[in-house]
């Protein structure tokens, strides 16, 4: 089997030998790559897309840009890196952020190792050679003494399979596979499904160009205004003066990246000190809103008084009051992610846009003319999805990815995931996973938290090489405990509470368990050191 790869023409390969394989080249695999050619080590990165970024590669849909702050959202490893650099904006849009990406490739001269449009469909561990093969849909087969997952952790778009999706006359697009070239949606009547993030970013410039909007929500949001701006030389520079003290800052905070926090708890205020410090929060915007008192989420009472600050606020903003009450959330603030936008809650007064309740009767299908709720159809010209991911594992699903004595890994995660430290699986030895579950990942800066798992996944293999050693792996007991650590530290938090993707509850089927590790990134990052400086504490190595 041939192919092409970025328009050359593909040879598979059969019977090269890598000494790591890596699975995407968004950020973690662009990082990964780059450390282990540094330490000497061949390696090959496969990725399903076109070109670099991950996430910032696929998600393409109107208004999409990051909410963690631009001046934070990068790498940290190069202080060149940093210094030439110059984000425009204070929340970076998503082709900014590509464009970082590309300029890390080049930077570094990546590229040469990734083989691009390759998705890599199998992984499996050759016990007796003590290597993984690793298979793509191009036909490559390779042979990887290291198998690195690199494959993000809001990756699997989430395809609700919606009857009747196939008699729908127009386009259906997901906001997380966005068309390259665009979508131009001036005059036409577009429906929109969700209101998470992905949503909530769209759905005011869709609300531009449509002659009609009409979104469906099953659950209402809490979202912040993100205040977005210029940045200006000035401040730029400010930060640029002394960047390592900003990154050491981020890596001290339970996020891993830096805003100012209270840790006061919002029970001790009065009702008076809280509406201004909520006022002033809401007024710097972002996710820093929920660093406003200490206790927010971890006491229901103190996150009352966060909802209902945030509950007024829709009220104030929205006109019509049915609509402002269908768009107040009821579950506990920021259980769910919260969302950052610009103009979101306002477009609902536009009067070509239209909320459509979808929280008691589920869509029921879709027709050829758009959509039917409760015996109404909505004419819809095209339907946009912004229904997610299927997050932290649904990247794994998609690869069939076998250990010892033939056990896959759906089979070893079907009661939900199972990793030490997130970084590696009993039964997968010498398989590392960058942002796997179990780790801060998503509740953590991406970056920060990639940057940190690169980094302690690169020293272990430099060190397994050092001492001849084959391969790595935890000990069951130890994977037992994190696992159950992860799942009781995530009972203290209020986030636990609902029906996020966190717990994989926005996928039916799928088990209910709280995959990100919410201990803190220091707390975590502490734990992985001891680990490496107690000699691998935890895992076995042969
Ligand atoms: O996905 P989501 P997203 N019928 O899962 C609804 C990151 N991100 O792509 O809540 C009707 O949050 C679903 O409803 P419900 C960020 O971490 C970051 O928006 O399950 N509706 C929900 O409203 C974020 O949290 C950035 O009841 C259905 C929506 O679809 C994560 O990615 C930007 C449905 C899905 O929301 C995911 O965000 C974008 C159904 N059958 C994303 N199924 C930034 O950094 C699902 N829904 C800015």
């Amino acid at each position: 089997m041939t192919g092409t790869t970025n328009g050359h023409h593909h040879q598979p390969e059969t019977d090269t030998v890598f000494d790591a394989v890596i699975v995407g080249a968004g950020f973690a695999g662009l990082y990964m790559l780059h450390r282990l050619r540094g330490l000497g080590f061949t390696a090959r990165v496969y990725e399903a897309g076109g070109g670099v970024g991950g996430t910032w590669y696929w998600n393409r849909y109107p208004g999409a840009r990051c909410d963690v702050e631009s001046m934070q959202y990068s790498f940290s490893f190069s202080e060149e890196l940093d210094q030439q650099w110059n984000w425009s904006e204070k929340y970076a849009p998503q082709p900014e952020i590509l464009g970082y990406a590309n300029h890390v490739a080049d930077r570094f001269d990546l590229r040469r190792h990734i083989q691009f449009d390759t998705r890599v469909i199998a992984a499996t561990f050759d016990e007796t050679a003590k290597c993984w093969q690793v298979e793509t849909d191009r036909g490559d087969r390779v042979a990887a003494k290291f198998c690195i997952m690199a494959v993000g952790c809001l990756s699997a778009a989430n395809h609700v399979p919606f009857s009747g999706r196939e008699d729908f006359r127009g386009p259906i697009y997901h906001t997380g596979e966005w068309p390259h070239e665009g979508v131009d949606f001036t005059g036409l009547r577009v429906g929109v499904i969700g209101t998470g993030s992905s949503a909530i970013q769209s759905i005011p410039i869709i609300a531009q160009q449509a002659s009609h909007l009409t979104v469906f929500q099953r659950t209402a949001t809490y979202s912040v205004p993100a205040w977005n701006a210029k940045l200006t030389p000035e401040y730029r520079d400010s930060i640029k003066a002394d960047y390592p003290a900003l990154r050491a800052k981020a890596r001290g905070r339970p996020t891993g990246f830096y805003f100012p926090f209270n840790m006061k708890p919002a029970l001790e205020a009065t009702p008076e000190e809280r509406e201004q410090q909520y006022e002033e929060a809401w007024e710097r915007g972002g996710l820093p809103f929920l660093g406003a008192y200490g206790d927010l989420l971890f006491e229901k009472a103190a996150n009352d008084t966060i909802a209902e600050f945030a509950h007024n606020k829709i009220r104030s903003i929205v006109k019509d009051p049915a609509t402002a009450e269908l768009l107040c959330p009821d579950n506990v603030f920021g259980c769910k992610r919260l969302c950052v936008d610009t103009g979101y809650f306002e477009t609902y007064n536009l009067p070509h846009v239209k909320l459509v309740d979808v929280s008691r009767t589920p869509i029921e299908r879709f027709t050829a003319e758009g959509i039917e709720v409760d015996g109404t159809e909505y004419r819809l010209d095209a339907i946009v999805c912004a229904t997610g991911f299927a997050a932290m594992t649904g990247s794994f699903d998609r690869i069939r990815i076998t250990g010892r004595q033939g056990r896959t890994l759906a089979e070893k995660w079907r009661a939900g995931p199972r990793a030490y430290l997130g970084v590696a699986t009993v039964g997968f030895p010498n398989l590392f996973t960058i942002t796997g579950p179990g780790s801060p990942s998503v509740l953590a800066s991406m970056i920060q938290a990639i940057e940190q798992h690169v980094d302690w996944m690169a020293d272990c293999m430099a060190h397994l090489r050092d001492i001849g050693a084959a391969t790595i792996e935890p000990v069951q007991s130890d994977e037992d405990e994190w696992v159950e650590h992860v799942n009781e530290v995530s009972k203290v938090s209020l986030r636990s509470t609902c029906s996020s993707w966190y717990v994989g509850a926005n996928i039916p089927g799928r088990p209910r368990v709280f995959m990100p590790y919410i201990g803190g990134f220091p707390v975590y990052v502490q734990k992985c050191n001891e680990v490496m400086s107690n000699g691998f504490e935890g895992f076995v190595i042969e």
